[in-house]
This record gives structure tokens, C-alpha cells and sequence, in this order.
């Protein structure tokens, strides 16, 4: 019943995960998290579902760390070229510890990197801050993908981002709730109502598990 869904695991990684004290903690991303992800996902790959994960990937000098801009500390906002980014602590450098997925090897077909050009931040799965694609609509397209589960960290910035970005290149989203978390309580509720807007829908983990 799957073939033409795909589910997309964002950001999966040790960094932002508070069950491997990372680097940027989602607050709830735990164990018990973790295993509901994989649990799920698993479910959905039984039933037909292609699963694909998002990597952040980022050089150590990556212009969104705080460690980029001396003076400027952790969570503060710059304007660069017009656009304005958030700083962030070093996260998810490329091949370091704290980029690793926390999925059980072999559930994701492929992976998708993004933030590895050190320009641009790259939120969205699909493409980074300067408007270069990463290969993911592409590689749904080939598979003939129209419909995309979304789950992940940080829904607040990933997930909401991806998502937004689905909806613009004519996919039906569907985020499942409860197996996100967010930064801050603030930007989640925002993002909840600029998803809701764009047209996204929500579901639970339970209602996919038959
Ligand atoms: C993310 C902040 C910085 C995310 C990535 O995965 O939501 N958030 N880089
Ligand atoms: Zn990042």
C-alpha cells in the first residue's frame, strides 16, 4: 500500500540528540525516542515503504557554527548577504562521532547529506540556503515517490524546513508528530502553524502500525 510513499528520517544524528548528550540537544530526543523512530520506520518498511534519512554534514568551519563568527556566542542571530542565520555550537561535523545516524544500519536506502558547503546552511533536505539541490526530489522522482511520512529532528528547523519544501515541489506531507522534536516551544508552535497552512498534515505513529 506503500509504493509511491517514502518516509523521510531527518536528521537522525548524536548531535542533536540528548541520549548521546550532543552537541545540540533536541529536549525529548531520548531512547525511547530513538526506538520509536526505528521502530516505526521499520513497521513502514515491512509494509513497502521506502525509507531515506537526511544527514546534517557540515565542514568544521561551517558558517551557521557560533565558532565561525568571533564574538558571537551560541543561539545568537547574524545577517549574512541579506538573509539572516542562526548561530549554532558545532554540530555534526562531517565523519566526526556526533555526525553519526542512530538508525540501525540497512533501514535507510540512501542517505542524504546536506550543509557541506560551508557557505550555506541547509535546513531543508532538499535544498541548501544558496538554492542548490541535493539530490533528493531527483532520487523520489526516479522511484516515482508522491507521498512523503516526515519525522525527525529538529521539527522546529529540519523537519519544518523539508517539509515546507516537499509541499513547493508538489508532494503530499504527512509529518508524524509525536516521533519529532523540537529547539524551543516558541518556534515549534510557529512552525505547527506554518506547516498546518502550507497544507501538511499530521499523524500519529500508532495509526501507521497495522
Ligand atoms: C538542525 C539546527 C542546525 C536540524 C540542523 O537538524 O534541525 N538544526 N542544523
Ligand atoms: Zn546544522
Amino acid at each position: 500500500m506503500f509504493s509511491t510513499t517514502a518516509a523521510i528520517i531527518v536528521d537522525l544524528q548524536k548531535d542533536f540528540t540528548t541520549l548521546m548528550n550532543g552537541a545540540l540537544a533536541v529536549p525529548g530526543s531520548d531512547e525511547h525516542f530513538i526506538q520509536q523512530t526505528a521502530e516505526c520506520a521499520a513497521a513502514l518498511k515491512a509494509q513497502g515503504c521506502r525509507i531515506y534519512g537526511t544527514l546534517d554534514w557540515h565542514p568544521a568551519d561551517h558558517i551557521s557554527f557560533c565558532t565561525s563568527h568571533p564574538g558571537k556566542k551560541a543561539f545568537d542571530s547574524i545577517e549574512i548577504d541579506g538573509h539572516t542565520q542562526k548561530l549554532w555550537p558545532p554540530h555534526c561535523v562531517q565523519e566526526s562521532d556526533g555526525a553519526a545516524s542512530l538508525l540501525p544500519p540497512d533501514l535507510c536506502e540512501t542517505f542524504i547529506k546536506k550543509g557541506s558547503n560551508p557557505r550555506f546552511d541547509s535546513y531543508s533536505g532538499f535544498f541548501d540556503d544558496g538554492g542548490v539541490a541535493t539530490g533528493l526530489d531527483d532520487l523520489l522522482k526516479q522511484n516515482h515517490i508522491d507521498a512523503l511520512l516526515i519525522c525527525g529532528l529538529a521539527f522546529d528547523y529540519c523537519v519544518k524546513a523539508t517539509a515546507l519544501d516537499a509541499i513547493r515541489l508538489g508532494y503530499t506531507v504527512i509529518i508524524i508528530k509525536e516521533l519529532t522534536a523540537a529547539v524551543a516551544p516558541d518556534s515549534a508552535e510557529q512552525a505547527q502553524q506554518e506547516l498546518a497552512a502550507a497544507g501538511v498534515c499530521f499523524i500519529s505513529a500508532e495509526s501507521l502500525l497495522f
